[in-house]
C-alpha cells in the first residue's frame, strides 16, 4: 500500500489527548503515516501537568535527521518547543528543506502550564515564524504573537496580517476563545494571496477540550501532506476537528478530552452496522410464518453504532417491513435515521445498557406474549399511564415507556405495551446485534402452532 508520510515535531502528553499522541492520532485516522521527533515529555493529566522535561538540542537533530535521511516526509508539523535551545535546533534543521511546514505556535497548556517558556516568545517569532508555511494560533496566541489586543473581528483580520509581516506564508486564527454575541465560532485565513477565508461553525455548549488544538494543526498537516491546497487543508480540518469535538470524551476528572478517532470509528462502525441489519432482514423476510408476527402498524428491526446518541446513529429498514399475503418483504433497503419507534426503545435501552443495540417491533396479541413469557425475560409499560406533558411532545412516549419498563426489569429481553386509544399493542424484542434478535424470533415462531 502507497501511504503518504508527515512528521510531527511536539511534546509527549502521558494523558494521550494533545502533543504527539493526539497527532499520530489525528494524522493516522486521517491515513497519512506519521513520524515523531520528541520535544519534551510531560507529565500531566487532565487537571495538571505537573513536569516538563525538555530534551536537548542534540537528540532532537538526530530524530529529525534519522527520519529525513529514511521516509519521504510530504509535510512536517511543529507543536510545543519549550525553550530556546529547541526553537533554534528546529529552526536551523528545517530552514533550507522543501517539505511545507504547518506551526503550531503553542503557549499553554488548557490546565494553564506554560509549554513555552515566555522569555523564549521573540525566539519564536523570528526563528520559527519565517520557516513555516502556515501558523495557527488560537486568540489568545495571536494576541501573544502580534501584541494586538483582540476585540472584534476587524482585530482579528488586523492581526493575521501583522503575524504574516513576521513571516508566515498563511496565517489562520481559531475563533474558539474568541466571544462574540451571535455564538457563531469564526476561523479567519489569511493565504498567501492576501485573501481572507472565513469559516463558520455554531459554537457547542463546551468551554475547553483538551488538545483539539492539535488536533487542527495535526489534519492541516495531514491533508497538505495529501497535497491539498493550504485553505482547502484548513476547512477540512476544521470541519473533522469540529466532529472531534463533539464527540468529546470525558475520561478523567478534569477537563474533556478530544476524539480525534471518533470519525474514523463511527464510519467504519456504520459500514459493519449496514452490513449485519442487511443480513438479518434477509433472515427475516425468510423466516416461514414470520409475517404473522407484522403490526397493523408493520415491523421495523434496527440496530445502533456503538455510543449512539441521536436517532441517526441508528439504522433501520427506509419504510417498514410490510406483510404482503403469506410473505413479509421490506419496502426499501437499510438507511440510518430511517426508523423512528424502534430508534428510540434501542436509545433509551442503551441508556442503561449500551451493549443492547438492535430491536425489532412484533405484534402483540395473547397467543405470541404467552409464548414471550414462556421463553424470555419479559418487562412492560401501560401507554395509559404515560403523562399527558410526554404525550404532546412528539417522539417521547417511546423513551418514557422503555424506560419505565427497564425500571421494573433492567435486563430484559422483551418489552411490550397493551395500547391506548387509537395504539396498537405492541411487543419489542431486543438483543445486542440484529442476528441475537433473529434468533429470538425463530425461537418464538418454532413454539407456535399455525
Ligand atoms: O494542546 C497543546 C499541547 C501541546 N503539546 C503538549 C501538550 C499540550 C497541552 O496540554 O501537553 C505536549
Amino acid at each position: 500500500m502507497l501511504v503518504r508520510a508527515a512528521l510531527t515535531i511536539a511534546g509527549s502528553d502521558s494523558s494521550g489527548g494533545a502533543g504527539i499522541q493526539a497527532d499520530m492520532k489525528t494524522m493516522s485516522a486521517l491515513g497519512i503515516y506519521s513520524c515523531t521527533v520528541i520535544t519534551a515529555i510531560t507529565a500531566q493529566n487532565t487537571s495538571n501537568v505537573d513536569y516538563i522535561l525538555p530534551l536537548n538540542a542534540d537528540i532532537i537533530k538526530k530524530q529529525i535527521m534519522s527520519i529525513l535521511s529514511d521516509i519521504p516526509i510530504h509535510a512536517i508539523k511543529i507543536g510545543m518547543v519549550y525553550n530556546n535551545e529547541i526553537i533554534t535546533v528546529i529552526s536551523d534543521t528545517l530552514r533550507n528543506l522543501k517539505i511545507p511546514v504547518v506551526l503550531d505556535p503553542i503557549v499553554s497548556a488548557g490546565t494553564g502550564a506554560q509549554l513555552l517558556q515566555r522569555e523564549f516568545l521573540s525566539d519564536f517569532k523570528t526563528k520559527l515564524i519565517p520557516i513555516c508555511d502556515v501558523v495557527t494560533p488560537n486568540i489568545s496566541e495571536a494576541e501573544k504573537l502580534s501584541g494586538i489586543k483582540i476585540k472584534n473581528e476587524m482585530d482579528i483580520k488586523k492581526t493575521a496580517l501583522k503575524i504574516q509581516k513576521q513571516g508566515a506564508r498563511n496565517v489562520v486564527i481559531k475563533g474558539g476563545h474568541f466571544r462574540n454575541e451571535d455564538m457563531i465560532i469564526i476561523d479567519t485565513i489569511l493565504d498567501e494571496f492576501g485573501k481572507f477565508t472565513v469559516i463558520k461553525n455554531p459554537r457547542m455548549n463546551i468551554v475547553e477540550t483538551h488538545g483539539s488544538g492539535c488536533n487542527f494543526s495535526a489534519a492541516v498537516t495531514a491533508f497538505v501532506a495529501l497535497k491539498f491546497p493550504i485553505v482547502n487543508a484548513c476547512i477540512m480540518a476544521n470541519k473533522y476537528v469540529h466532529n472531534s469535538i463533539v464527540n468529546t470524551l470525558k475520561i478523567g476528572k478534569g477537563i474533556p478530552v478530544n476524539n480525534p478517532i471518533s470519525t474514523m470509528y463511527e464510519e467504519s462502525c456504520k459500514y459493519r452496522v449496514m452490513e449485519e441489519l442487511t443480513n438479518a432482514v434477509d433472515q427475516l423476510t425468510n423466516i416461514k410464518n414470520f409475517e404473522k408476527l407484522i403490526p397493523e402498524t408493520q415491523s421495523n428491526i434496527a440496530y445502533a453504532i456503538p455510543y449512539a446518541k441521536k436517532i441517526e446513529d441508528v439504522a433501520g429498514v427506509n419504510g417498514r417491513i410490510v406483510k404482503v399475503g403469506d410473505r413479509s418483504i421490506p419496502t426499501s433497503g437499510i438507511k440510518f435515521g430511517a426508523s423512528r419507534h424502534v430508534a428510540s426503545s434501542i436509545l433509551e435501552y442503551m441508556k442503561i445498557n449500551q451493549l443492547v443495540r438492535s430491536a425489532l417491533n412484533i405484534k402483540n396479541n395473547k397467543k405470541i406474549l404467552d409464548k414471550c413469557n414462556r421463553l424470555f425475560r419479559v418487562t412492560h409499560y401501560e401507554r395509559k399511564l404515560e403523562p399527558k406533558t410526554i404525550k404532546n411532545k412528539e417522539g417521547k412516549s417511546i423513551s418514557w415507556g422503555v424506560s419505565q419498563a427497564l425500571s421494573k426489569n433492567p435486563d430484559a429481553d422483551i418489552i411490550y405495551h397493551t395500547g391506548d386509544m387509537g395504539k396498537e399493542p405492541m411487543i419489542i424484542i431486543f438483543g445486542q446485534n440484529p442476528q441475537e434478535v433473529v434468533d429470538k424470533v425463530k425461537k418464538i415462531l418454532n413454539n407456535m402452532k399455525f
